[in-house]
């Protein structure tokens, strides 16, 4: 394990084990097409599946017999469990049914484009082999193998990038310290002891790309008053000279304050997109990269008692809302610790599947609506053969069978439907297209209707 280590480092052509200077800088001097190059596959994905997955999934929710209110995998701190205690679940972790090519068929099914997956959650327990600590799933538990390796070589194999998170907050590691009651009871950091835990990260780092080498490094866990808007940008550059070519989340900094919700550009925080969490935007903003990542049920982590689960139609309409406003759609699952998706969530997925087979060309790729508000439902754009095409996602079926749609600069010149291709009639009228759809909707949830537009 350690020769494989350092062999690997050597393999990096040194850029990890020589000092910084001598790391890839040319990220810093990025123009905008080159970043434009670089966010194109993130851009065009439009829609990941986010997974939770961990040591909290064991107990799911439950903790001596009475269940812990909150989302799962905060159980080590809403039921105050001690480091000592909370650890000795990774000898009961061995999670027998994990199937990681079943895991990257479904999201492959679902039409998601990427899958990002808790590497180290603010437990501290890491599901990749690290010589950084022995709290990981090679060398704590009886399962003994690198979690993520395998996802990742299954996922590449069905072309879907391969993204880690990973939390800032550690309550494991010795050099900080469980918070107060304070809201997200951010930990402290003893003293002296930030500059070990920022080395211990930068090391973790190193492991995670040389063993899975992730697309995107999905930061979280950032809030804890000990860490600055500063130190994100140490990492941040840090990462990009490991791998210039990797995207990396606002949450690796301060950003987050100032893109929940994407209420103004994200030219002041270090990251590459803006982080959303359980909300989609009223709008999105123009030249503003950003993702809303969001639950199937209540919890992110594994809970046995969650049944809130959102309805297949719901979920389909978020994605098509949030590509409305420019964002990307980041979508949980809660593995259980055998290492099973909940049936509920294979179900969901699969239907999202089925409307993307026939619908994905409105959401991959596509930008944001040129309209304020459609009331019938949400708009998508995207040039196409020298016209914008126009996606118009129907979720209330017009009465009386025609769909009233803002005049758009140019000139429409086809209108069909976009399952099937079935050609509509058209006519512009007082500043509006009316466009003759037939009687009954073709899918309740969302159909999708095509306006070619060319530009005059
Ligand atoms: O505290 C975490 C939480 O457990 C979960 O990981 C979410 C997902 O983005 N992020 C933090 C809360 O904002």
């Amino acid at each position: 394990m350690r020769f494989r280590v350092f062999a690997i480092a050597l393999l990096l052509g040194l850029s990890c084990v020589l000092p910084s200077s001598a790391a890839d800088s040319s990220w810093n001097k990025e123009t905008d097409s080159q970043r434009d190059a670089r966010m194109q596959w993130w851009r065009d994905a439009r829609f990941g599946m986010f997974i939770h997955w961990g040591l909290y999934a064991i107990p799911a929710g439950t903790w001596d017999g009475k269940q812990v209110p909150g989302i799962g995998e905060w159980i080590m701190d809403r039921a105050n469990i001690p480091v000592d205690k909370y650890e000795k679940l990774a000898a009961q972790f061995n999670p027998a049914k994990y199937d990681p090519a079943a895991w990257a068929q479904i999201a492959a099914d679902a039409g998601m484009k990427y899958l990002v997956i808790t590497s180290k959650h603010h437990d501290g327990f890491c599901l990749f082999a690290t010589d950084t600590t022995d709290y990981d799933v090679v060398n704590a538990t009886a399962y003994g193998k690198d979690l993520l390796k395998p996802l990742a070589e299954e996922c590449r194999k069905r072309g879907i990038q391969f993204c880690t998170y990973y939390s800032i907050m550690d309550w494991h590691h010795p050099a900080q310290m469980r918070g107060s009651e304070q809201r997200h009871n951010p930990t402290k950091i003893r003293d002296g002891r930030k500059q070990e835990y920022m080395d211990y990260m930068k090391a973790q780092f190193k492991d995670l790309l040389a063993s899975c080498d992730p697309a995107v490094l999905w930061f979280d866990g950032e809030w804890p008053d000990w860490y600055t808007e500063e130190d994100g940008r140490e990492i941040y550059a840090y990462l990009r000279g490991l791998k210039p070519e990797i995207i990396v989340n606002n949450r690796v900094g301060k950003g987050r304050k100032g893109m929940e919700g994407i209420n103004k550009a994200n030219q002041d925080y270090v990251g590459d997109f803006g982080t959303p969490e359980q909300q989609i935007p009223a709008t999105g903003l123009d030249g503003v990269d950003w993702e809303s990542c969001m639950t199937m049920n209540e919890t992110w982590g594994f809970r046995s008692d969650d049944e809130n689960w959102k309805s297949a139609e719901t979920l389909i309409r978020n994605l098509i809302d949030i590509v409305s406003k420019g964002g990307n759609y980041l979508l949980n699952i809660g593995p259980t610790a055998a290492g099973e998706i909940p049936a509920a969530s294979v179900g969901r997925l699969a239907a999202i599947g089925r409307w993307m087979q026939a619908n994905g060309q409105s959401i991959y790729g596509a930008q944001a609506s040129p309209f304020e508000k459609t009331p019938w439902g949400r708009c998508t754009r995207k040039p196409m053969d020298g016209k914008t095409r126009l996606y118009l996602h129907v979720f209330q079926w017009p009465e009386g069978g025609n769909l009233v749609v803002p005049k758009v600069p140019g000139a429409v010149v086809a209108a069909k439907m976009l399952a099937g291709g079935e050609k509509l009639s058209f006519a512009e009228k007082d500043g509006d297209v009316r466009i003759a759809l037939p009687s009954e909707a073709p899918d309740k949830t969302a159909t999708v209707v095509v306006l070619d537009v060319k530009q005059q």
